[in-house]
């Protein structure tokens, strides 16, 4: 079977951590048909999934699986190499398959099955839920993203977690932590009202993508309802091609293994999840705005859950429907963006154009453009384009406020990355205290100016980015060692939410 879409080159391309302005848009690898040939075993064949015995795993408790992991050399220490393969936690693909195909029994048989909580309809089973096959084959499945939507009461604690690029021992020390604070026990979590948000980005840039991916797929088969994985950029085929996983599959599994079973989990993943109490919703996902798609009616169900597909991106329609967006624009940009919006049904994340959800950023002073191009990256939204957005992706009874995202690509310490490591890891984009003065001071002067407490309120229309898990190309470009996550507390009135950030320390390397 031939697969289009990425090149699936196997040489060690992990070197392709890029270093300076280089980005994973500037650098995507052409659709090409002249691509290795992979043996694909059936695994639509396999033995039935309520035959297997997922409640037995080579590494049974999360300590096993800690132990197995401690023993890997970091990242930093690997110089873009593989760790000696007599390391490795798995020796097969046995394990890694096992979770991957329980993930696919607990989607197949949970709540993207309700037709009923699905919008205007959901997908069509026979082809959403049919694992044998792709998007990216020859006569494939139909590319499918959507957006999920989750209400939870006051007083619920979301522990979100931004880019992991392939940081197993950040990824081993945060769930630590939980362990010894009685959040977790284990892969559990023991605390009522509380669930877990991965942001994206698992894979590539690092070696340890496989055992990120495990360790998230152990979280989620523990705690089916309280884990939610946004779908980032990387992943998508034609990203981890190019950034380091279909290498490292290959390395770990060999040449004939079959990666069309982890690229199809990414089918699963909720491009951006509308986090909601009462009224009030936040806006979680990798990358940034996505003009084409308004999630009014999703945020207007009945049920504390919902999804909604993409289907058809209105980006020219939204841009049309309101000219007061585009006319305060310079002429430059104006034309730019009205020469790339569309109404269009994605054929993958990157085509015809870039997902928004996935891919966009954000600009830093609340004197930057209210819209800007990015030439290696996306469209870079500034504080009126995003507030715009929110406002019309709001209804009378139910208010979008504010922005969750990962998405940092940069090993340089440029005026992002110096933002994300003088704030502990959690930026607040357009601060009254930030000026075009302070762009490129050092961290410990930013210090001064920024928000920097623990605890940080969610003001209407804010944008949060978290920062990328240190043991990756960033970590070691932008020189610094500590993990973050965030806590997001919900409350009756939006006032009273709150963004706490954590700090994990370095793990051993
Ligand atoms: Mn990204």
């Amino acid at each position: 079977m031939m697969l289009k879409a990425a090149t699936y080159s196997l040489t060690l391309l992990l070197v392709t951590a890029s270093c300076g302005q280089a980005t994973d848009q500037s650098s995507l690898p052409e659709d090409s048909d002249n691509d290795l040939q992979f043996a694909v075993p059936a695994f639509a064949a396999d033995p039935s999934l309520s035959q297997r015995d997922t409640s037995t795993w080579t590494y049974e408790t999360f300590d096993d699986w800690k132990q197995a992991c401690d023993l890997l050399p970091a990242n930093r220490t690997l110089n873009r190499r593989f760790p000696p393969p007599n390391l490795l936690p798995f020796k097969t693909s046995q394990e890694f398959d096992q979770a991957l195909e329980a993930a696919f029994d607990h989607f197949k048989n949970g709540k993207l099955t309700e037709a009923d909580l699905w919008l205007n309809g959901g997908p069509e089973p026979s082809t959403f839920f049919d694992t044998s096959r792709v998007y990216f084959e020859r006569n494939g499945l139909p590319f499918r993203l959507f957006a999920q939507r989750l209400e939870v009461p006051p007083n619920s604690k979301l522990f979100v977690h931004g880019d992991f690029h392939g940081d197993i021992h950040s990824f081993i020390a945060y769930l630590s932590k939980l362990n010894e604070q009685k959040v977790l026990d284990g892969f559990k979590l023991i605390v009522p009202d509380t669930s877990f948000l991965f942001l994206g980005d698992y894979t590539d840039r690092g070696v340890y993508g496989v055992e990120v991916i495990y360790t998230l797929l152990r979280l989620l088969l523990a705690n089916p309802e309280n884990v939610h994985l946004a779908r980032g950029n990387h992943e998508d085929i034609t990203l981890t091609a190019k950034y380091g996983f279909t290498t490292e599959l290959a390395f770990k599994f060999g040449r004939n293994y079959d990666i069309r079973k982890p690229m199809r989990l990414y089918d699963f993943l909720p491009v951006v999840l509308y986090l909601g109490c009462g009224d009030n919703y936040v806006q979680c996902n990798h990358g940034g705005m996505e003009p084409g798609y308004n999630p009014a009616q999703l945020l207007e169900e009945a049920n504390p859950i919902g999804f909604q597909l993409l289907g058809s991106l209105q980006q020219k329609s939204y841009f049309n429907k309101h000219p007061d967006f585009l006319e305060s624009l310079d002429p430059l940009t104006r034309r730019q963006f009205g020469s790339q919006l569309r109404d269009f049904t994605p054929a993958d994340p990157v085509t015809p154009v870039v997902l928004g959800f996935m891919w966009n950023d954000f600009s830093i002073l609340r004197s930057d453009p209210p819209l800007a191009y990015d030439p290696n990256r996306a469209w870079v939204y500034g504080k009126s384009a995003t507030e715009h957005i929110l406002t019309h992706s709001s209804t009378d009874s139910h208010k979008l406020r504010a922005v969750i995202r990962a998405h940092q690509h940069s090993s340089l310490l440029n005026p992002m990355m110096r933002r994300l490591v003088a704030c502990n890891g959690v930026h607040r984009h357009w601060q009254e205290g930030d000026n075009p003065a302070l762009l490129n001071a050092d961290p410990e002067i930013l210090r001064a100016s920024l928000e920097t407490d623990p605890i940080r309120p969610l003001v209407d229309g804010s944008v949060f980015t978290l920062n990328v898990a240190p043991d990756s190309a960033y970590g070691i470009g932008c020189n610094y060692s500590f993990d973050t996550y965030a806590i997001v507390t919900t409350a009756e009135e939006f006032s009273d939410w709150t963004l706490e950030v954590h700090n994990v320390n370095a793990p051993k390397w």
